[in-house]
Protein backbone atom coordinates (compact mmCIF):
# COMPACT_ATOMS: atom_id res chain seq x y z
CA UNK A 1 0.00 0.00 0.00
CA UNK A 2 1.25 3.49 -0.62
CA UNK A 3 1.01 5.90 1.87
CA UNK A 4 -0.96 8.92 1.33
CA UNK A 5 1.81 11.35 0.80
CA UNK A 6 2.91 8.99 -2.36
CA UNK A 7 0.01 10.27 -3.85
CA UNK A 8 0.23 14.15 -3.58
CA UNK A 9 2.43 16.52 -5.49
CA UNK A 10 3.64 14.02 -8.22
CA UNK A 11 5.76 16.44 -9.67
CA UNK A 12 8.19 15.61 -7.58
CA UNK A 13 7.59 12.32 -5.68
CA UNK A 14 6.38 10.21 -8.70
CA UNK A 15 8.50 7.09 -9.42
CA UNK A 16 9.79 6.49 -13.01
CA UNK A 17 7.37 4.96 -15.50
CA UNK A 18 5.02 4.63 -13.11
CA UNK A 19 1.73 5.30 -15.82
CA UNK A 20 -1.53 7.81 -14.37
CA UNK A 21 -1.91 7.99 -10.82
CA UNK A 22 -4.72 9.79 -9.58
CA UNK A 23 -4.21 13.07 -7.54
CA UNK A 24 -6.52 16.06 -7.38
CA UNK A 25 -6.56 17.88 -10.07
CA UNK A 26 -7.22 20.94 -8.10
CA UNK A 27 -4.19 21.20 -5.79
CA UNK A 28 -0.58 20.06 -5.90
CA UNK A 29 2.23 20.96 -7.38
CA UNK A 30 2.20 21.41 -11.47
CA UNK A 31 4.06 19.61 -13.98
CA UNK A 32 2.78 18.73 -17.27
CA UNK A 33 0.60 15.70 -17.00
CA UNK A 34 1.89 15.08 -13.24
CA UNK A 35 4.50 14.22 -14.52
CA UNK A 36 7.95 14.37 -12.49
CA UNK A 37 10.16 17.07 -12.69
CA UNK A 38 13.90 16.52 -13.44
CA UNK A 39 16.87 17.64 -15.09
CA UNK A 40 18.41 14.09 -14.78
CA UNK A 41 16.84 12.22 -18.12
CA UNK A 42 18.51 8.73 -17.54
CA UNK A 43 16.23 5.96 -18.61
CA UNK A 44 13.72 9.02 -20.17
CA UNK A 45 12.21 8.78 -23.49
CA UNK A 46 10.45 12.05 -23.81
CA UNK A 47 11.15 15.36 -21.88
CA UNK A 48 8.55 18.06 -21.64
CA UNK A 49 10.29 21.01 -22.06
CA UNK A 50 9.10 25.12 -22.08
CA UNK A 51 10.21 27.90 -23.64
CA UNK A 52 8.89 30.48 -22.28
CA UNK A 53 9.87 33.36 -24.93
CA UNK A 54 7.72 35.63 -26.96
CA UNK A 55 9.62 38.26 -28.61
CA UNK A 56 9.02 37.49 -31.98
CA UNK A 57 5.65 37.79 -32.20
CA UNK A 58 4.20 40.59 -34.46
CA UNK A 59 1.03 41.00 -32.76
CA UNK A 60 -0.34 40.81 -29.24
CA UNK A 61 2.37 39.30 -27.15
CA UNK A 62 2.21 37.06 -24.31
CA UNK A 63 2.93 32.99 -25.27
CA UNK A 64 5.89 33.47 -22.68
CA UNK A 65 3.50 32.58 -20.18
CA UNK A 66 2.04 29.77 -22.06
CA UNK A 67 4.16 26.30 -21.11
CA UNK A 68 2.89 27.67 -17.41
CA UNK A 69 -0.97 27.64 -19.09
CA UNK A 70 -0.42 24.32 -20.64
CA UNK A 71 1.04 22.80 -17.34
CA UNK A 72 -1.72 24.11 -15.75
CA UNK A 73 -4.18 23.15 -17.75
CA UNK A 74 -3.21 19.22 -18.37
CA UNK A 75 -3.59 18.60 -14.23
CA UNK A 76 -7.41 18.69 -15.10
CA UNK A 77 -7.07 15.82 -17.89
CA UNK A 78 -3.71 14.04 -16.28
CA UNK A 79 -5.99 11.63 -14.42
CA UNK A 80 -7.33 9.73 -17.32
CA UNK A 81 -6.34 7.54 -19.79
CA UNK A 82 -5.83 9.91 -23.73
CA UNK A 83 -9.03 9.76 -24.86
CA UNK A 84 -9.24 7.74 -28.27
CA UNK A 85 -6.37 5.64 -27.69
CA UNK A 86 -6.51 2.00 -26.52
CA UNK A 87 -3.01 1.96 -24.30
CA UNK A 88 -1.66 4.43 -21.87
CA UNK A 89 1.16 6.36 -23.61
CA UNK A 90 2.59 6.65 -19.77
CA UNK A 91 2.70 2.88 -19.04
CA UNK A 92 5.11 2.27 -22.08
CA UNK A 93 7.49 5.30 -22.22
CA UNK A 94 9.10 7.43 -19.85
CA UNK A 95 7.90 11.13 -19.99
CA UNK A 96 9.33 13.50 -17.79
CA UNK A 97 8.77 17.13 -17.44
CA UNK A 98 12.14 18.97 -17.99
CA UNK A 99 10.70 22.46 -16.84
CA UNK A 100 11.97 25.43 -19.00
CA UNK A 101 15.17 26.38 -20.90
CA UNK A 102 16.65 29.66 -19.28
CA UNK A 103 17.66 32.49 -21.78
CA UNK A 104 18.46 36.27 -22.16
CA UNK A 105 15.27 38.06 -23.14
CA UNK A 106 17.24 41.23 -22.66
CA UNK A 107 19.89 40.04 -25.00
CA UNK A 108 17.33 38.39 -27.50
CA UNK A 109 20.35 38.09 -30.48
CA UNK A 110 21.69 35.49 -28.27
CA UNK A 111 18.84 33.40 -27.43
CA UNK A 112 17.72 31.35 -30.25
CA UNK A 113 21.49 29.72 -30.05
CA UNK A 114 20.93 29.87 -25.84
CA UNK A 115 17.76 27.79 -26.81
CA UNK A 116 19.24 25.65 -29.38
CA UNK A 117 22.40 24.49 -26.76
CA UNK A 118 19.66 23.37 -23.78
CA UNK A 119 17.97 21.25 -27.18
CA UNK A 120 21.34 19.76 -27.71
CA UNK A 121 21.70 18.56 -24.85
CA UNK A 122 18.93 16.82 -24.05
CA UNK A 123 18.14 15.38 -27.73
CA UNK A 124 22.48 14.42 -27.55
CA UNK A 125 21.06 11.78 -24.89
CA UNK A 126 18.43 10.45 -27.31
CA UNK A 127 15.89 11.88 -25.43
CA UNK A 128 13.02 13.20 -28.11
CA UNK A 129 11.49 16.34 -26.79
CA UNK A 130 7.40 17.29 -26.28
CA UNK A 131 8.03 21.38 -26.75
CA UNK A 132 5.69 23.81 -24.89
CA UNK A 133 5.76 27.14 -26.41
CA UNK A 134 5.95 30.07 -26.27
CA UNK A 135 5.45 31.93 -29.86
CA UNK A 136 6.07 29.80 -32.76
CA UNK A 137 9.84 30.80 -33.65
CA UNK A 138 10.70 28.62 -30.63
CA UNK A 139 10.52 25.55 -32.95
CA UNK A 140 13.43 27.18 -35.01
CA UNK A 141 16.60 26.39 -32.47
CA UNK A 142 14.80 23.41 -31.63
CA UNK A 143 14.37 22.08 -35.48
CA UNK A 144 18.33 23.34 -35.39
CA UNK A 145 19.07 21.37 -32.69
CA UNK A 146 17.12 17.99 -34.25
CA UNK A 147 18.87 18.50 -37.74
CA UNK A 148 22.06 17.50 -36.54
CA UNK A 149 20.81 14.38 -35.19
CA UNK A 150 19.45 13.19 -38.15
CA UNK A 151 21.35 12.67 -41.74
CA UNK A 152 18.53 13.49 -43.74
CA UNK A 153 16.21 16.04 -43.99
CA UNK A 154 13.61 16.50 -41.34
CA UNK A 155 9.77 16.85 -42.66
CA UNK A 156 7.41 18.64 -40.85
CA UNK A 157 3.61 18.14 -40.16
CA UNK A 158 2.97 21.48 -39.65
CA UNK A 159 -0.92 22.64 -37.96
CA UNK A 160 -1.19 26.39 -38.15
CA UNK A 161 -3.77 29.17 -39.96
CA UNK A 162 -0.46 30.81 -41.37
CA UNK A 163 2.61 29.26 -43.63
CA UNK A 164 5.23 30.90 -41.38
CA UNK A 165 7.38 31.09 -44.51
CA UNK A 166 6.86 34.44 -45.44
CA UNK A 167 10.07 35.35 -47.51
CA UNK A 168 12.89 38.25 -45.97
CA UNK A 169 16.54 39.20 -46.60
CA UNK A 170 18.40 38.02 -43.87
CA UNK A 171 17.37 36.02 -40.64
CA UNK A 172 15.51 38.52 -38.14
CA UNK A 173 13.84 37.20 -34.82
CA UNK A 174 9.93 36.70 -36.46
CA UNK A 175 7.37 34.15 -35.89
CA UNK A 176 6.36 34.28 -39.23
CA UNK A 177 9.65 33.48 -41.46
CA UNK A 178 11.33 30.84 -39.55
CA UNK A 179 10.39 28.01 -41.57
CA UNK A 180 11.58 29.48 -45.04
CA UNK A 181 14.76 29.77 -43.55
CA UNK A 182 14.64 26.28 -42.26
CA UNK A 183 13.42 24.94 -45.48
CA UNK A 184 16.20 27.30 -47.43
CA UNK A 185 19.12 25.67 -44.94
CA UNK A 186 18.03 22.45 -45.24
CA UNK A 187 16.76 21.72 -41.98
CA UNK A 188 13.53 20.23 -43.49
CA UNK A 189 12.63 19.33 -46.57
CA UNK A 190 9.59 20.95 -48.08
CA UNK A 191 8.68 18.87 -50.66
CA UNK A 192 7.88 16.14 -47.68
CA UNK A 193 6.07 18.13 -45.58
CA UNK A 194 3.02 19.04 -45.11
CA UNK A 195 1.03 22.35 -43.94
CA UNK A 196 -2.74 21.63 -42.32
CA UNK A 197 -5.14 24.39 -41.64
CA UNK A 198 -3.49 27.47 -43.34
CA UNK A 199 -5.97 30.48 -43.93
CA UNK A 200 -3.92 33.38 -44.58
CA UNK A 201 -1.85 34.32 -48.02
CA UNK A 202 1.53 34.26 -48.66
CA UNK A 203 2.31 34.26 -52.37
CA UNK A 204 5.09 31.63 -52.79
CA UNK A 205 4.58 28.47 -50.87
CA UNK A 206 8.04 27.63 -51.08
CA UNK A 207 8.02 23.57 -52.13
CA UNK A 208 5.60 22.73 -49.22
CA UNK A 209 2.42 20.70 -49.56
CA UNK A 210 -0.66 22.85 -48.32
CA UNK A 211 -3.92 21.62 -46.98
CA UNK A 212 -5.65 24.52 -45.93
CA UNK A 213 -8.70 24.71 -43.45
CA UNK A 214 -11.32 24.80 -46.26
CA UNK A 215 -9.27 21.83 -47.90
CA UNK A 216 -9.72 19.70 -44.12
CA UNK A 217 -12.97 20.25 -44.24
CA UNK A 218 -14.04 19.50 -48.03
CA UNK A 219 -11.93 16.51 -48.04
CA UNK A 220 -12.38 14.98 -44.46
CA UNK A 221 -10.11 13.85 -41.84
CA UNK A 222 -9.26 10.36 -43.43
CA UNK A 223 -8.33 12.10 -46.60
CA UNK A 224 -6.26 14.65 -45.33
CA UNK A 225 -3.95 11.69 -43.35
CA UNK A 226 -3.82 9.59 -46.53
CA UNK A 227 -2.17 12.30 -48.36
CA UNK A 228 0.18 13.11 -45.17
CA UNK A 229 1.44 9.90 -44.68
CA UNK A 230 2.06 9.50 -48.35
CA UNK A 231 3.84 13.04 -48.16
CA UNK A 232 6.01 12.17 -45.41
CA UNK A 233 6.50 8.16 -45.59
CA UNK A 234 9.07 6.94 -43.24
CA UNK A 235 11.45 10.02 -42.81
CA UNK A 236 11.98 11.44 -39.53
CA UNK A 237 8.97 13.78 -38.59
CA UNK A 238 8.86 17.05 -36.33
CA UNK A 239 5.31 17.87 -35.59
CA UNK A 240 4.33 21.60 -34.77
CA UNK A 241 0.93 22.60 -33.73
CA UNK A 242 0.53 26.42 -33.94
CA UNK A 243 -2.69 26.69 -31.36
CA UNK A 244 -4.20 29.61 -34.49
CA UNK A 245 -4.67 26.50 -35.85
CA UNK A 246 -7.76 26.17 -34.15
CA UNK A 247 -10.77 28.49 -34.85
CA UNK A 248 -10.65 31.15 -32.66
CA UNK A 249 -13.87 30.44 -30.47
CA UNK A 250 -12.24 27.10 -29.77
CA UNK A 251 -8.47 28.81 -29.08
CA UNK A 252 -9.14 32.77 -28.67
CA UNK A 253 -5.67 33.01 -26.26
CA UNK A 254 -3.39 33.53 -28.96
CA UNK A 255 -1.56 35.85 -30.28
CA UNK A 256 -2.53 35.90 -34.13
CA UNK A 257 -6.03 34.83 -34.23
CA UNK A 258 -8.02 33.90 -37.93
CA UNK A 259 -11.71 33.04 -38.19
CA UNK A 260 -12.31 30.16 -40.32
CA UNK A 261 -10.03 27.45 -38.23
CA UNK A 262 -10.17 23.78 -37.18
CA UNK A 263 -12.22 22.46 -34.74
CA UNK A 264 -10.88 20.57 -31.68
CA UNK A 265 -12.54 17.24 -32.72
CA UNK A 266 -11.01 17.63 -36.16
CA UNK A 267 -7.29 18.33 -34.50
CA UNK A 268 -7.53 15.32 -32.40
CA UNK A 269 -9.18 13.04 -35.32
CA UNK A 270 -6.14 13.97 -37.46
CA UNK A 271 -3.63 13.23 -34.43
CA UNK A 272 -4.73 10.24 -33.64
CA UNK A 273 -5.09 8.94 -37.55
CA UNK A 274 -1.02 10.11 -37.56
CA UNK A 275 -0.25 7.02 -36.08
CA UNK A 276 2.52 5.02 -37.30
CA UNK A 277 4.55 8.22 -38.53
CA UNK A 278 8.48 8.08 -37.86
CA UNK A 279 7.73 10.90 -34.73
CA UNK A 280 11.15 12.26 -33.55
CA UNK A 281 9.91 15.48 -32.14
CA UNK A 282 7.15 17.47 -31.32
CA UNK A 283 5.59 20.88 -29.73
CA UNK A 284 2.95 23.00 -28.84
CA UNK A 285 3.27 26.73 -29.32
CA UNK A 286 1.55 30.23 -29.47
CA UNK A 287 -0.65 30.03 -26.42
CA UNK A 288 -1.16 33.66 -24.87
CA UNK A 289 -3.18 33.49 -21.75
CA UNK A 290 -3.94 37.10 -21.19
CA UNK A 291 -6.50 36.87 -24.20
CA UNK A 292 -7.82 32.83 -23.44
CA UNK A 293 -11.35 32.53 -22.02
CA UNK A 294 -12.03 30.41 -18.70
CA UNK A 295 -9.08 28.80 -19.78
CA UNK A 296 -9.96 27.09 -23.25
CA UNK A 297 -7.07 27.28 -25.31
CA UNK A 298 -4.53 26.12 -22.73
CA UNK A 299 -7.05 22.81 -22.11
CA UNK A 300 -7.29 22.25 -26.10
CA UNK A 301 -3.12 22.86 -26.27
CA UNK A 302 -2.79 20.59 -23.16
CA UNK A 303 -4.77 18.13 -24.78
CA UNK A 304 -3.33 18.31 -28.57
CA UNK A 305 0.07 17.97 -26.08
CA UNK A 306 -1.31 14.64 -24.57
CA UNK A 307 -2.08 13.07 -28.01
CA UNK A 308 1.19 13.33 -29.10
CA UNK A 309 2.41 12.09 -26.31
CA UNK A 310 0.35 8.91 -26.90
CA UNK A 311 1.46 9.25 -30.64
CA UNK A 312 4.76 8.94 -29.55
CA UNK A 313 4.05 5.67 -27.43
CA UNK A 314 1.75 4.56 -30.56
CA UNK A 315 4.89 3.04 -31.94
CA UNK A 316 5.72 0.43 -28.96
CA UNK A 317 2.27 -0.18 -28.45
MN1 LIG B 1 0.08 30.84 -36.63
Amino acid sequence: MTSKIDNIDLAFTRKPGSGIREEPTYSGALSFARRRYTKNLEGCDIAVVGIPFDLATTSRPGARLGPRAIRTASSMIAWDRVHGWEFDPFENQSVVDFGDVLFDPGAPAGVPDEIKAQFEDIHRQGVKTLMLGGDHFTTYPVLQSLAQFHDEPISLIHFDAHSDTWEEDGESINHGTMFYHAAKQGLVDPTHSVQIGIRTYNEDTHGFNIYSAEDVQAMGVEAVVKKVKNIVGNRPVYLTFDVDCLDPSMAPGTGTPVIGGMTTMTAQQILRSLRGINLQGADVVEVAPAYDVSEITALAAATIAMNMVALFASVKA
